[in-house]
């Protein structure tokens, strides 16, 4: 009898595990709170590509759940480059237009150029709803700027994810500084709080390291159905320290890492039981000496050329490795 009230314990608390993985919200800051990552960053369009930004604009998507129905906004932490949190060349003479886009023509899965991966495709695509340039302005130095409100109904509807999506651009239109900025997505116009089922996403993740020895940040792509293999690019690594892919089937598998202004691409293979959930790939900074101010680019496709999401929240939870998974892949078959 013991036994039995136990196991139905055990039954119930991974039953709750695996309920709060998939309704957790936490998908409304971004970076997002599991990635550990201080800033996003967008190079002025006069910056050098050795600083660590190869195109000079990032594009996230914002997915919120039909069912949500009342207006919500977009925060923009520190929109100005100036002051302080941002990377000053010379003078700070950058100016970097942040857009907001829902409609048709947003949604990534059905409009690759969307992504914002290649130059001269129309990363713009849908209707404009907001849009505002920033310089060096103490109002919104180390503060927050709100984009909204918007109408959840103005998005472009994805049936799979039954979910509307917007797209944030971020553009260093005219100067050389590094604007450092993050996302909050929210149902106030003047505090963080966030949407249930909301969550962001990006296809080319340009971040900012910690300053500092110890921290170590995430990212975590979104395994689909039908990936047997996937290839990684890192830019502008710095050689600063290592990348390793963990995953519930991985331990920790190292990636070949850039230094300076230069791409690195690896293949990594995927293991059916790390199909449908996320990997974490973690970024730990060289010990021996610190690496200041390191700014990087992260894009991964499958077998098929297709760019993988990064979620901000990542879907199915931060993935742990389970050593069984090892095990029960070399048992002979019976
Ligand atoms: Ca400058
Ligand atoms: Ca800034
Ligand atoms: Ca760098």
């Amino acid at each position: 009898m013991k036994l039995k009230k136990s196991k139905f314990k055990i039954l119930l608390i991974l039953y709750f595990l695996g309920f709060s993985m998939f309704t957790r919200v936490s998908g409304q800051p971004v970076p997002g709170k599991d990635e550990n990552i201080p800033f996003l960053v967008t190079f002025g369009k006069d910056g050098k590509t050795s600083w660590g930004d190869y195109d000079f604009h990032q594009v996230f998507f914002f997915s919120i759940l039909k069912d949500y129905t009342k207006p919500f906004y977009i925060r923009v932490f520190d929109p100005d480059c100036g002051g302080e949190n941002d990377e000053i060349q010379g003078v700070f003479d950058t100016k970097t237009m942040f857009s907001v886009y829902g409609g048709k023509g947003v949604d990534p899965e059905v409009n690759p150029e969307s992504r914002g991966l290649l130059k001269g495709l129309n990363y713009k695509s849908g209707n404009l709803l907001a849009s505002r340039i920033f310089g060096n302005e103490a109002r919104y130095d180390n503060n927050y700027y709100t984009f909204g409100p918007f109408n959840p109904s103005e998005g472009d509807f994805n049936t799979k994810w039954n979910s509307y999506m917007f797209k944030i651009v971020c553009e260093g239109i005219s100067g050389d500084d590094g604007n450092l900025y993050k996302y909050f997505l929210s149902s106030d116009p003047d505090n963080n709080i966030p949407i249930e089922g909301a969550n962001a996403f990006t296809y080319a993740y340009h971040f900012r390291m910690w300053n500092d020895f110890k921290s170590v940040s995430h990212i975590y792509p979104y395994i689909d159905t039908g990936t047997v293999y996937i290839r990684q690019s890192n830019f502008d690594w710095d050689n600063d320290g290592t990348i390793l892919v963990v995953s519930r089937y991985k331990q920790g598998i190292q990636i070949p890492i850039s230094n300076e202004d230069n791409w690195v691409t690896s293949n990594i293979p995927i293991e059916p039981p790390e199909v449908g959930s996320s990997l974490d790939f973690q970024f730990h900074k060289r010990q021996d000496e610190l690496v200041k101010n390191n700014n990087v680019v992260i894009t991964l496709e499958n077998q098929r050329g297709d760019n993988l999401k990064f979620y901000s929240s990542p879907i199915g939870g931060v993935p742990i490795y389970q050593p069984q998974m090892r095990v029960e892949k070399v048992k002979p078959k019976k």
